[in-house]
């Protein structure tokens, strides 16, 4: 199985890791943009030569309870570091649910959009199917300002796989290639820590879409929640949290940890193999 991304063609045939790199200032220093950009770059530089297999730029955090980022805030942030980004080896996504963001980040060098809205905003269909960028169409109930109040589901699998296909289908219907899209549970997105452990066990029945997988578990609340580490303190359980999605059909894993994570696919692909 393959991932048209742009310029790239990533084979999916083992585990690939995603890199989380979060452009926003709180998250590289307490100084002017500048320091967070080249800190951004740096910090993404750092996650390639741990081994990551695309790297995933994000300008406004949509953690729950997160405030809202302008338009022209969220494009100050990005596009200087995929700009200093721009001839690495390994695609770059841009995560982001705002259609001139996409344009953007497209026309600066990213190959691949990363929407936790599975684009549904207007226009953003038009902006990636003008492009040879990959997608991936992720699911979530509400926004990130609510969303974690009281998430209910009548059948927590059912409904989310019912909206991943009706997505897929719509960005088909664009014209958009299977061979460009990527589908993702949204772990954190609207889901109580049964839903998203309901997900997990059952991440299997995604394969039914006929496109990859991509699950984003690292450092979430859920694992905190089942292991009382705080977020800087929960890298093993992302770790094994990543195994336990690529042991269920992920095919792509989004993580900050990405040397650790590397590793433990290592072990995987090896027993596998054998
Ligand atoms: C709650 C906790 C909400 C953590 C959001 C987060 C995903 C993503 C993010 C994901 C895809 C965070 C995340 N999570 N994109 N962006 N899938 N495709 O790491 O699970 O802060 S934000």
């Amino acid at each position: 199985m393959f991932l048209l991304c742009g310029k790239f063609k990533l084979d999916l045939s083992h585990p690939k890791v995603m890199g989380i790199v979060n452009v926003t200032p709180d998250s590289f220093s307490d100084g002017g943009k500048h320091l967070s950009h080249a800190a951004a770059i740096a910090h993404a530089q750092r996650l390639i030569e741990e081994g990551a297999d695309i790297l995933d730029i994000g300008g406004e955090s949509t953690r729950p309870g997160a405030v809202a980022v302008s338009e022209q805030e969220e494009l100050d942030r990005v596009l200087p570091v995929i700009e200093g980004l721009r001839d690495i080896a390994v695609p770059i996504s841009i995560d982001t649910w705002k259609p001139s963001v996409m344009r953007a980040a497209l026309a600066a060098g990213a190959s691949m959009v990363n929407d936790i809205n599975a684009l549904q905003a207007p226009e953003a269909l038009a902006a990636v199917a003008g492009s040879a960028a990959a997608v991936c169409l992720m699911h979530k109930q509400g926004n990130p300002e609510s969303m974690q109040l009281a998430p209910q589901y009548a059948d927590v699998m059912s409904e989310v796989m019912s909206f991943l296909k009706m997505r897929v289908t719509a960005v088909q219907t664009t014209g958009i290639a299977r061979e460009r899209i990527v589908v993702d549970p949204g772990f954190g997105f609207g889901k109580s820590l049964v839903h998203n452990l309901t997900l997990l066990k059952n991440m299997q029945g995604f394969a039914d879409l006929g496109v990859p997988v991509l699950a984003g578990l690292s450092r979430k609340s859920m694992l905190g929640a089942i292991t009382g580490r705080d977020v800087n303190e929960r890298m093993a359980a992302s770790v094994a949290a990543a195994l336990v999605a690529v042991q269920r059909g992920a095919a792509i894993v989004r993580v900050h940890d990405v040397r650790e994570t590397v590793d433990a696919l290592k072990i995987w692909n090896a027993v596998y193999e054998g």
